[in-house]
């Protein structure tokens, strides 16, 4: 443990059963009665999503359906997810959350909010202050145990008897047997179960809270004791606490990682990994992974607490199962409106509130496939207009173009939709946004008329063009839109995104299709930026291995596929001219996207600013790769290399099918290689082969996510 890791304290709170909390607010006379709050489908009652402990004292999981409850707990109240066009919403729930992020932050503590009713915090300079206070003073009558009311200490006196603990605790600081860590910790104690009091006083919610060195801890903690209670792990007593816990409990431990250390290694419990060699972890992962497991295990998680207590995308989805499943044009784009109408009330929501504008809308599509389902993720550069026709229009032209079927009206298409997710994010700053990049995205017709009605060009491909560049953010969210059915905790609200829970069967007649609407006349003047005509003939990687290489590497070349006369978004640059400086006033901070949606001319100008910059300070750095004789930075032509040879790769895919799944059919019956965060599968022969080769893509894919 680094001097530096000793001197952290975080916490995470969570609140206690939220949305049963927010609706016994509502409810006051049923308060202390069993309940729980159960998704809108009524089939058997509906799935139930929070159970309160009254409930559970009687028997009542998440895991039952509505119907269940009552069978096992006659007097369970069962509130009901509010609906809006014709889907959950939650809106209740994140204004709940909301509430409580604001009096966190009026402990002037660092406050990072993670999902829709969890937070954690970095408390560390206000603890220093207290810490640095009482040793002004006597410290023997600092620390009272009455400031401690709801808390625990892990290893110190059992769960059933708090005062013993705590009294124990405390004295083993009077008399000197703890360090300054754990006087920190003590410190922080205090400090959360005052914002935990506050929070309960101004919003009448209760929440558990977990108190260590970083987050991973943290999160442990606050699971021990619940509900209303608070935890604290000493670092001391994180070993023996490793030896029995399961390590796919542990954050960052549930998925794939988690999964080889339980295989491949045997490892059941945190505790066993402490086993392995460092070499060894490394070897089997990568270095960086390797180590950061190796110290993991060991209680040290250097991951920080950002300051964030906004979303980072606001967005929703729909499933549609079994006989819901979308089958035309006209149901997919009913709901594509439904779906971006309540997207663009929340940024417009947003923007008021938070003065800030998102620049990426990403479209999460899932389709029932011939062999099995597949899903894809594509992001459109948002201009300032939340204007949620034109929104559904742009999320409708991709889709034509992914499954060309999409385009018939009033056809049956032959691959169903079983889930549609519309999400903003990228969010700029509206002062700095408008005073910048913004004036760029000027419509070609707004500017001759000033109206919003905007002319395109043609070429759909430039659409594309753009979402492959971002690919690794809708990579990302479809991850977090599939997590949040699977493992939600991990990644629940994180995004704010308004998501059904999934445990209806697969076929609910419940929720069957909407009446069809009338078809909804597509609009094809879209106004969404593109890349203009010079930018086509630049570059000409596309596909999967390049779009990855060109979010890590300084994106030059834009990976450029085949465009048709299809009409396109455009957006032309305004006659206004504009400095580099005051685009980017910082060079150091260019951000590549934004950058990829300026004219080419300026984006060269931009990119040869910052070979000069480089030049004069990091010329050193810089070299060449002998393949395609792009200049590098030298810590990135490891990974450009793993490009090149990711290219071949696919290449080899491309033309051998490959059994173990990684390749996908699309609606137009062709193999192609998955673009979702269903990353391609290994091609089993290669990797028989080439072990060493493939774990350079497995890191280089590692490093991507
Ligand atoms: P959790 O914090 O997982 O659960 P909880 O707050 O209901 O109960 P606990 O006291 O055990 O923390 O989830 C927070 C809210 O997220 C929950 O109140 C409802 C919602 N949620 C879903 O919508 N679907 C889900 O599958 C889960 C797990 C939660």
């Amino acid at each position: 443990m680094s001097e530096e890791e000793k001197k952290r304290v975080v916490a995470l709170i969570d609140m206690d059963c939220f949305y049963v909390q927010v609706e016994e607010r509502e409810n006051p006379g049923n308060k202390g009665k069993p309940a729980c709050v159960v998704q809108y489908k009524k089939w058997k009652g509906g799935g139930i999503i929070s159970v309160n402990y009254e409930a559970r004292a009687q028997g009542v999981t998440r895991q039952m359906r509505g119907d269940e409850a009552r069978e096992k707990c006659p007097d369970c109240i069962l509130y009901r997810v509010p609906e809006q066009r014709g889907k959950a919403d939650l809106t209740r729930y994140r204004d709940g959350g909301k509430e409580v992020i604001d009096v966190m932050c009026s402990f002037g503590v660092c406050v990072e909010r993670a999902s829709i009713d969890e937070a954690y915090i970095d408390m560390t300079l206000v603890v220093d202050k207290m810490f640095s206070d009482s040793r002004a003073t006597d410290v023997d009558t600092e620390v009272n145990v009455e400031e401690l009311p709801n808390t625990h200490f892990v290893g110190w006196g059992n769960e059933t008897n708090d005062v013993k603990g705590v009294c124990g605790w405390l004295q083993a600081l009077s008399q000197g047997d703890c360090n300054e860590n754990d006087w920190k910790l003590t410190f922080g104690a205090i400090l959360v179960e005052r914002i935990r009091a506050a929070v309960y006083e101004k919003t009448g919610f209760r929440c558990s809270a977990g108190i260590a060195n970083n987050k991973m801890l943290a999160k442990l903690a606050c699971g021990i004791n619940k509900p209303n209670k608070q935890t604290v792990l000493p670092f001391r007593n994180v070993q023996e606490f490793f030896s029995t816990f399961p390590l796919k409990k542990v954050r960052n431990l549930g998925g794939k990682l988690g999964l080889a250390l339980r295989e491949e290694f045997n490892c059941t419990t945190m505790a066993d990994i402490v086993q392995i060699p460092e070499r060894v972890l490394q070897d089997r992962f990568d270095s960086k992974t390797g180590t950061w497991l190796y110290w993991y295990a060991r209680g040290v998680d250097n991951e920080s607490v950002s300051s964030r207590t906004l979303p980072k995308s606001i967005g929703c989805n729909k499933n549609f199962t079994g006989l819901a499943a979308l089958d035309s044009r006209e149901k997919i784009s009913h709901w594509l409106e439904e779906l971006c109408a309540e997207v663009s009330e929340r940024l417009e929501k947003d923007r008021e509130t938070n003065n800030r504008t998102a620049k990426l809308l990403t479209l999460t599509v899932r389709l029932e496939g011939d062999i099995r389902p597949y899903s894809y993720t594509r992001s459109i550069p948002l201009t300032s207009s939340y204007e949620k026709v034109r929104m559904a229009n742009a999320c409708l032209a991709v889709m034509g173009k992914e499954n060309p079927c999409i385009k018939q009206a009033n056809t049956r298409i032959p691959v169903v939709v079983t889930c549609l997710g519309v999400s903003a994010g990228k969010f700029v700053d509206q002062l700095e946004n408008h005073s910048r990049i913004d004036r760029f995205f000027v419509t070609k017709q707004s500017a001759l008329t000033g109206k919003g009605k905007e002319s395109c060009a043609t070429g759909q491909g430039s659409m594309h063009e753009i979402n492959e560049i971002n690919e690794n953010d809708t990579d990302q969210e479809v991850e977090e839109n599939e997590l949040v059915e699977t493992e939600l905790e991990e990644t629940k609200g994180i995004s704010e995104i308004e998501e059904e829970n999934t445990t209806e069967p697969e076929r609910n007649t419940a929720n069957s299709a909407p009446e069809c609407p009338e078809p909804v006349s597509v609009n094809r003047e879209i106004s969404l930026p593109s890349l203009n005509q010079e930018n086509r003939g630049i570059a000409n990687k596309s596909g999967f291995f390049a779009s990855r290489s060109l979010k890590k590497s300084t994106p030059i070349q834009m990976p450029i596929k085949e465009f048709t006369s299809e009409p396109v978004p455009e957006i032309v640059a305004s006659q206004e001219s504009f400095s580099i400086e005051e685009l980017f006033p910082d060079l150091n901070e260019v951000d590549m996207e934004t950058l990829a949606l300026l004219p080419l001319h300026l984006q060269r100008q931009v990119l040869q600013a910052i070979e000069a910059r480089k030049g004069s300070d990091e010329t050193d750095k810089l070299v060449v790769c002998d393949k395609c004789k792009k200049q590098l930075l030298r810590e990135e032509i490891e990974e450009h290399k793993d490009f090149h040879l990711a290219s071949e790769l696919q290449k080899e895919f491309s033309v051998q099918p490959s059994a173990s799944g990684s390749l996908s059919v699309n609606m137009k019956g062709q193999a192609v290689a998955k673009k979702s965060s269903k990353r391609p599968l290994k091609n089993q022969k290669n990797i028989a082969k080439e072990t060493k080769r493939s774990r350079t893509i497995d890191s280089f894919f590692g490093n991507q996510s």
